[in-house]
């Protein structure tokens, strides 16, 4: 008989976000010949009698827990997750022997710490694919398992980390939709989701992607990436979110599946949102995309001066922002310029310059969220701790905790008191700009319990959280 596997969701932040990880782990477990079932926590209300009831009729050789957010990374609200991660494995620890294992794309930001929080033992960092079934099958036989790569497990007071070992995707069959209640999500989430690539060669100085995903993009097959999307359009689900750290890096890639999607003749039956680097950009893109559906994009942009942009690490200057814009407006395509203000050399001035330049380039909409979260293992962790000690530097709020476990947050002391009000006194209202706070409803981009969102995909809107926001603003 079959091994058997329990994936657990303890995500419940709402709107709903799919746990991708778990369909493509499934997957992966499945084609090493595990039975595989799924805990999802995400729509439950008493996460203990949902443990006890599965438990009173299955019994599992190991559980693989995903968590996909350590916290809402908002300065405003803080909100942690790993508390609550530690009351289910306290919970699961004393109904069941079963091997308890994490992984996620939060997990993977700080690893060590997670583990030693919940007093745990295993968890695998990075990609789990290839080293979860790897794991099991050795706990499975017996083995020692010690040499997994990506393993994270204690020895004696401390923790070992294996290096991972990242996979060939286009070697990776497409991975079957069928473990998650994927269309559940798609009507209390709003969109359907799907990777097509790995990775970001990209230095950006507070950016935790690369920790988890690696710095070599690694691409998948245009056929087996729309293979899925016709795999969850049978399933009724039309509006994806592509879920790359940037979806037009390299451009050539994203180009091929757009072609696919259009040969396929799928590009009038989906509609789909992305996160985009502004350059590269162009207008032969920005119309490719568009004929495959497109119907939105989020550029992270974080800046509009070229001081600050230089600070953080980006490799675009605001003329790039400007030409970007250009194209969108040309081309009518909907999109998001997402700000990271208040990070290293930020001042009043560079803020200002920021919104005003925002204002002119008019993108549909405006994310600024201010407050940078500092992810240990970042090039702004390191740069923090050489400013001298944590508890003394007067740009960190939050947690003062050298590990950066808790959220801890920078916001650069130039800025003087009062900066969040004077973000909103530059704002002034402009209902084009999206704030991370949960003061004004129908402005606030904090996807943690967004009434706003939810009540709007109950009563039909699809798509992207901040386009849904868009609509309801604009009556469409
Ligand atoms: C796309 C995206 C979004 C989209 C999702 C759209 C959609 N339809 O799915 C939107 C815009 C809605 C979004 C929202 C948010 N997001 Co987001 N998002 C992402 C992004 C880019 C991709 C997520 C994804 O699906 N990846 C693909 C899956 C397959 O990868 P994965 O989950 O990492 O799983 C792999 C491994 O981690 C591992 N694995 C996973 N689980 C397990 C379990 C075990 C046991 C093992 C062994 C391995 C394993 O194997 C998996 C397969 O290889 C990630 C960054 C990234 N590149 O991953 C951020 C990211 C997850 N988001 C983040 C955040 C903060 C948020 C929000 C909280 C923001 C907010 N305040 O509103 C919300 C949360 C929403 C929610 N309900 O959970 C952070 C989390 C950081 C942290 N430390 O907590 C990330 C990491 C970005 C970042 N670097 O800051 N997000
Ligand atoms: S912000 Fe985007 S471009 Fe920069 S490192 Fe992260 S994923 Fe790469």
């Amino acid at each position: 008989m079959a091994e058997k596997v329990l994936l657990i969701n303890p995500n419940q932040m709402k709107p709903a976000v799919t746990p991708l990880a778990l369909d493509y782990l499934a997957s992966a477990l499945g084609e090493s010949g595990f039975e595989v079932e799924l805990l999802d926590l995400c729509f439950s209300e008493d996460f203990a009698r949902e443990i006890v009831r599965y438990f009173a009729s299955n019994s599992v050789l190991a559980i693989a827990i995903t968590l996909r957010n350590t916290d809402d990374t908002c300065f405003a609200t803080r909100d942690f997750f790993v508390p609550r991660l530690k009351e289910i494995t306290d919970y699961l620890k004393a109904q069941t022997y079963a091997t308890l294992i994490l992984g996620g794309s939060g997990f993977s930001i700080m690893p060590e710490a997670i583990l030693d929080y919940c007093g745990l033992d295993l968890g695998i960092w990075g990609e789990g694919e290839y080293s979860l079934p790897l794991l099991i099958g050795k706990i499975a036989a017996g083995e020692d398992y010690n040499d997994v790569p990506g393993l994270v497990y204690r020895v004696e007071k401390s923790f070992q980390r294996n290096p991972p070992r990242y996979l060939d995707l286009k070697k990776m069959p497409a991975p079957e939709r069928n473990a998650v209640d994927n269309r559940r999500y798609f009507s209390e989430g709003g969109m359907g989701s799907i990777e097509t690539k790995r990775g970001c060669p990209k230095r950006c100085i507070y950016c935790a992607d690369p920790l988890g995903k690696g710095r070599r993009v690694r691409l998948r097959s245009p056929s087996s990436v729309v293979d899925e999307i016709e795999a969850l359009l049978e399933m009724g689900i039309d509006y994806f979110h592509f879920c790359d750290s940037e979806f037009n890096l390299p451009p050539a890639h994203a180009r091929e599946i757009c072609r696919e999607i259009i040969r396929r003749g799928l590009g009038t039956r989906i509609k789909w949102y992305a996160y985009c680097s502004p350059t590269p950009f162009s207008d032969e893109i920005a119309i490719l995309f568009q004929k495959a559906g497109c119907a939105g994009i989020n550029f992270g942009v974080d800046s509009a001066t070229n001081e600050m942009l230089h600070t953080l690490g980006r490799d675009f200057i605001v003329e790039d922002l400007e030409r970007t814009a250009q194209i969108c407006h040309r081309q009518g395509i909907v999109f998001m310029y997402d700000l990271l203000l208040g990070g290293p050399g930020e001042t009043r001035d560079s803020l200002r310059e920021t919104i005003e330049t925002m204002k002119r380039l008019s993108p549909s909409r405006v994310g600024a969220s201010l407050g940078v979260r500092i992810f240990p293992g970042t090039r702004l962790a390191a740069m923090v701790r050489k400013q001298g000690p944590i508890g003394q530097n007067p740009d960190l709020h939050g947690a003062m905790d050298e590990r950066f476990f808790a959220p801890a947050f920078y916001l650069s002391s130039a800025l003087g008191e009062g900066a969040s009000q004077y973000l909103a006194e530059l704002i002034s209202g402009d209902e084009r700009f999206f704030v991370m706070s949960g003061e004004s409803a129908d402005q606030n981009y904090n996807y943690n319990d967004n009434t706003l969102l939810m009540n709007a995909i109950r009563d039909g809107y699809r798509g992207a959280f901040w386009d849904i926001l868009r609509r309801l603003a604009e009556g469409g």
